[in-house]
């Protein structure tokens, strides 16, 4: 039996269950950025590795990084420490992560420089983030999860033009409006090489994925059709075909009204809510006949205390009874004192 197959099969894995039709009380729990610059080990790890990109690329320290917070807080699901960046980076178009400064690339503007990218020569840098999953198949408790993940054509796009993260993604928005064919050439790159690192992943031991569209938001509701959900449908038919049974989550971060939309049209079994979704919307969404994650504000992680506590159980009231995965709305973020971690896993865990 392939691996992922099994694992899917594995109802020890309390994260799985909710895609198999169960709703679990407590919910299964794990975080978007959970390993990270708060946590002092993961910056020992990275210290090590010299730079962000070199930890990704060497599996032993990603897997460990990858572990670190498995180990602190029993998570029900990990996630695979990588980046949306290195499909670009396997791509032939550099990327570099200037310390304090996120990420920076040459740009792609126009359909002339997409022959700059070498999509048959992707292999040895997916290569060794697969690597990186199987290990973690190897090392993680049997009841913890694996989610391998990628960035959305259209998120990873708005970097490859811009060159940098942009507060409204214009350099990628302004393409698009000019010359649609030229950046829909770009965006099936995308979606080729982002099924083919996915189906990777599924097969060195992945349980579920993730698709990251961080910017679909920035998009008026026809360009959001054609440039969030079409691709993003392209992935999962494709996923699907190959690996049935491999649940995938999308995360149209900022999607609002057309959230529901997204899912019914792209066919995800999944969907991550940021912080924005109100919850009575999450419950709406949840009669989808879908999984709902999420949506804790980051922000309240760092606060803690009764607004953290109050918000945990305003959270799980609303979505009792649902097929709930708790998540935060966006990534945890650096200043995040750890023990507010520790209580947030303890007080869901408890009160549900
Ligand atoms: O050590 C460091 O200083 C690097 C910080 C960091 C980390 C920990 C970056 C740079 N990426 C990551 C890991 C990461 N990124 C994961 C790993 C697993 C986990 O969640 O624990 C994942 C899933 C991502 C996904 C990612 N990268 C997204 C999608 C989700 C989101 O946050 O919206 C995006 C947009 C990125 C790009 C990126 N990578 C790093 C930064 C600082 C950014 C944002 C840049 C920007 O827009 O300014």
């Amino acid at each position: 039996m392939a691996p992922n197959a099994r694992a899917s099969l594995n109802t020890r894995r309390r994260f799985l269950a909710p895609f198999a039709g169960q709703a679990v009380n407590p919910p299964p729990i794990w975080l978007m950025r959970q390993a990270g610059r708060y946590l002092p080990e993961y910056r020992a790890t990275r210290d090590e590795a010299g730079s962000f990109l070199a930890l990704c690329y060497r599996p032993e320290l990603a897997a460990e990084v990858t572990l670190q917070p498995i180990r602190r807080y029993g998570f029900d699901a990990a996630i695979l420490f990588a980046d949306i960046l290195i499909v670009p980076d396997a791509l032939g178009q550099e990327v570099r992560f200037e310390t304090g400064e996120g990420p920076r690339l040459d740009p792609i503007t126009d359909e002339m420089a997409l022959s700059r990218l070498e999509p048959s020569g992707t292999e040895a840098k997916f290569g060794l983030i697969c690597e990186t999953v199987q290990r973690l198949r190897q090392d993680l408790p049997e009841e913890t999860a694996l989610i391998g993940f990628c960035g959305a054509p259209w998120t990873v796009a708005t970097y490859m033009v811009g060159g940098r993260g942009s507060p409204d993604q214009a350099d990628a928005r302004a393409w698009a409006y000019r010359d649609p064919d030229g950046f829909q050439k770009l965006i099936d790159i995308l979606v080729e090489v982002s099924i083919d690192y996915l189906s990777g992943q599924v097969k060195a031991g992945a349980d579920a994925l993730q698709i990251f569209d961080s910017w679909a938001g920035s998009l008026p509701d026809n360009e959001f059709a054609r440039w969030v959900i079409d691709p993003t449908r392209h992935m999962v038919d494709a996923l699907k075909a190959r690996h049935p049974g491999v649940p995938i989550i999308g995360f149209p971060r900022g999607a609002g009204a057309s959230t529901a939309e997204f899912v019914t049209a792209t066919g995800v079994e999944g969907v991550s809510c940021d912080t924005s979704m109100p919850l009575c919307a999450m419950r709406e969404l949840a009669e989808l006949d879908i999984v709902v994650q999420g949506n804790l504000d980051p922000l309240l992680l760092v606060a803690g205390g009764d607004a953290l506590d109050r918000r945990i159980d305003e959270t799980l009231a609303a979505m009792k009874g649902r097929r709930h995965i708790f998540n935060l709305g966006h990534g945890i973020v650096p200043q995040t004192p750890p023990e507010n971690v520790a209580r947030l896993v303890e007080r869901i865990r408890s009160v549900a």
